[in-house]
């Protein structure tokens, strides 16, 4: 029998969003780490706690890259995007993502919704067009984006400068400038060719934007880094921004007259997600839904996103927000919050496909389940900096958390139950100071698990998860059921019944980063998820009937993660060997022949010469650590090489304007390596 217990619905309504992915590659773990997991979590929370939240999400399906992956492959856009959005939709619900919509941008209600907001700028007469002169590629066929020229910059001369400026020497300067330009597309050279955009007046909309950050950081507390970010745009002062690209694919200006020109990317993904709330409503046969979340001035909007899409969310997007809700009878509310993470990174490294370096989730997922991956993510997010993947770190937390902490307290509870109470629960009688003790654990972590995860402190929240099974454990250990249950029946069936109730816990305030083993640990415990606010109460009667447990966790074998490890910086079968360098690297350093000329000991050191080199017409002087193996009169009169531009350094207050080669003998002493005679000096070696 299972107490019926009242679910008190909370009256709040929230929207979440996460970034939306373009449709032009696999998502991989770093991914999941920013804007997935967190927001996953988060709104698993407030489904649990009987939030009205809805869960919006797609694929970004415009922009230049897509159309570049296209050319490469020789295949449509279409193509390109149908592909990885199906894949990743593949991996999102392997992953246990649970979008309540995963839609699309190439979506004709996005494309409406995005031409909407533009024509209702530009009716208003907010948009400002203006000439420029842009490159175009006549091969090609096509004018450039910014990042697909190249040529040297007029000031610095960096031979990968962009076509309006230099990352070099940070100069802006017209593309008319530029030299030597080539596109990147054709490696023909461009010629600039007029062409007209529409502006949006983002600068008019600044002290509004101020306004807008400070209020909402004083309200909700927003993270150091964002609002780093956004004080570095203020700072800066803001700018018009092009909201137009001469381009064929993504949403077509919507002006007659007007061809071959789409908006820009950023302009309308930031509308998908009121797009895809549309989306969601039709599916539901209730196409006015999106309102009640997008329009209702008191649903609170929170936007999960990696750190590189800050400006986009805080200012960008708020900005068009604005300037809809300036004219407009139905006004949009605003991100309360913009819970942006830090980077993951793998091993110590970048992920890099083509370098081998991490794995897509998909190929994750076919090994290990997603829980345990979940469960790692989570525990180690890059909420302050950027945090990293190890493949050993996933196993240990699987095998010594969730198996070892986690796993084996529900184990040895049931394995009680099953063997000495019929497999029921047993009555919980007189309680001992421990009883009560335990009890009042439980009834606190839920409140101070859901007040981290309503912090975006996801990593602390998973800690005190984990805490709760541990206190678990602990309450066993120190109740000693397998004594009392000889000794003291009654106290056993006590122990037994609290750790159930433990267990029934655990499965409600784990369930949002491991689902589907919480779901697995209602169906042992024959209980429908109980909701966040009865977590940690009194849940099970006495007399209640469990069902058959089954192993939650499997340990990881250390040859599973050894494998994994050895496929790291694989391509095409083969292992990049991380100590290679190329030839040109090796020709940076410049090795030279020289003569030593002079040697006397460096004053104070047992170890160190002080040598005058001649190299060619040059002079130098080197301190080399070699006075074990040479007095100055061995030395005098031998050739040697030396590194030649290596940064002068000072060693006992004796400048070294190089480097002596020599090599390490059996004794632990040093011999200089030697040349011939006849060799000249100042020759370079290589
Ligand atoms: N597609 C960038 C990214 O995946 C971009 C996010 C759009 S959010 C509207 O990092
Ligand atoms: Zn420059």
């Amino acid at each position: 029998m299972i107490k019926i217990l009242v679910d008190k619905v909370s009256s709040e309504k929230i929207l979440v969003t996460s970034a939306l992915p373009y449709a032009n590659g696999p998502i991989h773990l770093g991914h999941l780490s920013g804007a997935y997991l967190p927001a996953d979590i988060f709104v698993r929370y407030h489904r649990s706690k009987g939030t009205d939240v809805i869960y919006v999400c797609g694929s970004d399906e415009h922009g230049v890259p897509i159309t570049i992956t296209a050319d490469k492959e020789k295949i449509t856009p279409k193509e390109v995007i149908d592909r990885f959005h199906n894949a990743n939709i593949e991996a999102f619900e392997k992953f246990g993502m649970s979008f309540d919509i995963y839609s699309r941008t190439s979506h004709p209600t996005h494309h409406e919704t995005a031409k909407e907001f533009f024509k209702n700028f530009y009716d208003r007469g907010l948009l400002n067009e203006k000439k420029s002169m842009q490159f175009f590629d006549p091969k090609a066929n096509m004018f450039l984006p910014d990042r697909y020229v190249e040529g040297t910059c007029p000031k610095c001369g960096n031979e990968e400068a962009r076509s309006d400026e230099c990352e070099n020497c940070g100069a802006l300067y017209d593309p008319s400038e530029l030299k030597n330009p080539k596109s990147k597309i054709s490696g023909e050279t461009p010629e600039l060719r007029e062409t007209s955009h529409w502006y949006f007046p983002l600068g008019k909309f600044q002290e509004e934007l101020e306004k807008y950050v400070d209020a909402s950081n004083k309200k909700y507390n927003w993270k150091e880094n964002v609002l780093q970010y956004c004080y570095g745009w203020f700072k800066d002062g803001l700018k018009d921004r092009a909201v137009t690209r001469d381009l064929d694919w993504g949403v077509e200006v919507p002006l007659e007259g007007v061809d071959h020109k789409v908006l820009y990317v950023w302009f309308e993904a930031v509308l998908g997600y009121i797009s895809a709330a549309k989306e969601l409503g039709k599916e539901h046969g209730t196409p006015e839904l999106w309102k009640k979340y997008w329009q209702g001035g008191d649903t609170r909007y929170v936007a999960f996103i990696g750190k590189d899409n800050v400006v986009f969310h805080t200012i960008i997007f708020p900005a068009m927000l604005m300037a809809w809700n300036e004219g407009n009878e139905d006004k949009y509310i605003l991100p309360e919050n913009v819970p942006a993470n830090e980077f993951l990174n793998f091993e110590g490294k970048k992920f890099s496909k083509s370098r081998g370096w991490g794995i897509d989730v998909k190929e994750f997922l076919d090994i290990f389940p997603a829980d345990p991956l979940r469960y790692t993510l989570g525990a180690n997010l890059p909420e302050n900096k950027d945090t990293d993947f190890y493949w050993k770190e996933f196993q240990s937390r699987n095998n010594g958390e969730l198996a070892d902490i986690l796993g084996n307290f529900i184990n040895r509870t049931f394995i009680f139950a099953n063997k000495h109470f019929e497999g029921k629960v047993p009555q919980l009688g007189e309680l001992t100071e421990m009883d009560s003790e335990m009890l009042q654990t439980i009834a606190s972590y839920p409140a101070k698990i859901g007040e981290l995860i309503e912090k975006y402190k996801m990593k602390d929240a998973i800690f005190e998860m984990m805490n709760l099974a541990r206190a678990g454990n602990k309450y066993f250990n120190d109740s000693e059921p397998w004594k009392s249950v000889k000794t003291d029946k009654a106290a056993c069936s006590t122990t037994v019944n609290i750790c159930l109730q433990t267990i029934a816990a655990l499965a409600e305030v784990f369930s949002p980063v491991i689902p589907e083993s919480s779901s697995k640990i209602f169906t042992m415990l024959n209980l429908k998820p109980v909701g966040w606010q009865n977590a940690g109460k009194e849940i099970l009667s006495g007399g209640h009937q469990l069902n058959k447990p089954e192993i939650l966790f499997s340990k990881i074998e250390d040859e599973a993660i050894e494998a994994q490890v050895n496929k790291l910086g694989v391509v095409d079968g083969k292992k990049e060997d991380d100590n290679l360098i190329s030839i040109d690297d090796f020709f940076k350093v410049e090795l030279k022949t020289a003569e030593v000329v002079h040697a006397e000991k460096v004053k104070k050191s047992n170890k160190l010469l002080k040598l005058n080199l001649r190299i060619g017409k040059e002079k130098r002087q080197v301190v080399a650590g070699i006075a074990k193996s040479y007095t100055p009169d061995d030395i005098i009169g031998k050739k040697v090489i030396i590194v030649a531009n290596l940064q002068p350094a000072k060693l006992m207050g004796v400048e070294s304007q190089g480097m002596v080669l020599a090599v390490e003998n059996i004794d632990g002493g040093l011999n200089v390596v030697e040349l011939p005679e006849n060799v000249e000096t100042g020759v370079r070696v290589k």
